[in-house]
């Protein structure tokens, strides 16, 4: 699978798989000084999943996730500087500091969040999907959400929805095992989530979403589905957490045993080790990239030290828009 992909896109994925890692060692770093207010969900393990979906995906594409998505971000492309400074409240930031971790967004990217609420990007996502087929375009909507999330009524109601509609959605499921403290297990009656998409008659799988290029494949089929007009996938990947659901969480409720065996599955070392056994990439440029995400990082943390603070008139700026394009009101496309 990883062969028929050229060099640049293989180094590329380790590239934005050690950079997510190194950003946000750094904003739990940052988190632990004061610098970070708020919530703060990190990443850290599930790299393989934003990156190996990503690049399955077009710039024209829609992205969308809840609020562990500061590597979703990254893997889009959004500079780790501005990410910082979102992290940090300052006015450099990609919702101008007043979304935070949970709330990053980028339009020039289609980049659309950032929700807080648990399953409430599904039925935008949905949304987003219906119009692109109304509008007869050539795109799709990706949608990350965690395992927890297949119990809301807003996922039923969504795959519903999707399924009547054969609409262009690739709906996500990362499946770290844990909901807060609650294992999967003890929230949901099935083992293979995947399989939900069964009542609603839309293509689905569950893979190792460890593996970067297992990723990429299953997403990039759902993608090329969704495009040639066939509908919705509904995707599990089976993932972890290493660290705790958010900042303020020791993460008691799970063995040691358990988590360094996960750390085994560790998606990083594993792509480095694929890359080098392949003799894809040489240990001095595994090296060099490895620096150049710590140097980046570094960077996006002066950036925002520096950045100025919101001015306070901006609080009643981007409350309402008065001002909609044109474009976001018609409608061309057949229904
Ligand atoms: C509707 C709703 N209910 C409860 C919460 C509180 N809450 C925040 S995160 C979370 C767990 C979600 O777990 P999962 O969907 O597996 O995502 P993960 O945190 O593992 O990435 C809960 C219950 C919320 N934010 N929204
Ligand atoms: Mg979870």
């Amino acid at each position: 699978m990883a062969l028929e992909l050229p060099k640049q896109t293989l180094v590329q994925m380790y590239r934005k798989m050690v950079l997510i890692r190194r950003f946000e060692e750094r904003a739990g770093q940052q988190y632990g000084l004061g610098q970070i207010g708020g919530f703060c969900h990190l990443y850290i393990g599930q790299e393989a999943v934003a990156v190996g979906a990503l690049t399955a995906l077009e710039d024209a594409d829609y992205v969308i996730g809840g609020y562990r998505e500061h590597g979703l971000a990254l893997a889009r492309g959004v500079p780790p500087g501005q990410l910082m400074a979102e992290l940090f409240g300052k006015a450099t930031g990609t919702s101008k500091g007043k979304g935070g971790s949970m709330h990053l967004f980028d339009r020039s990217r289609n980049f659309l969040g950032g929700y807080g609420i648990v399953g409430g990007q599904i039925p935008i996502a949905t949304g987003y999907g219906w119009a692109i087929k109304y509008r007869n375009e050539n795109k799709c909507c990706l949608c990350f959400f965690g395992e927890a999330a297949v119990n809301q009524g807003s996922f039923h109601e969504s795959l519903n929805l999707a399924g009547i509609w054969n609409l262009p959605v690739v709906y996500l499921i990362e499946n770290n095992r844990y909901g807060m403290g609650t294992p999967v297990d003890l929230s949901t009656s099935i083992r293979k989530l995947s399989a939900r998409a069964c009542c609603y008659d839309i293509a689905n799988a569950t893979f190792d979403g460890m593996d970067v290029f297992a990723v990429f494949q299953n997403v990039r089929e759902a993608v090329e589905r969704a495009k040639r007009g066939e509908g919705a996938t509904l995707l599990e990947a089976l993932t972890y957490r290493f660290r705790g659901h958010s900042m303020a969480d020791p993460a008691t409720y799970r063995a040691k045993e358990e988590v360094e065996a996960e750390r085994k599955r560790d998606p990083i070392p594993k792509l480095r080790q694929h890359l080098l056994s392949r003799q894809t990439a040489t240990e001095a440029e595994l090296t060099e990239i490895e620096a150049e995400a710590k140097k980046q990082v570094d960077e996006a943390v002066r950036e925002a030290q520096r950045a100025p603070d919101p001015a306070p008139e901006a609080i009643y700026e981007n409350v309402y828009s008065e001002d909609i394009p044109v474009d976001r009101l018609e409608f061309t496309g057949q229904r």
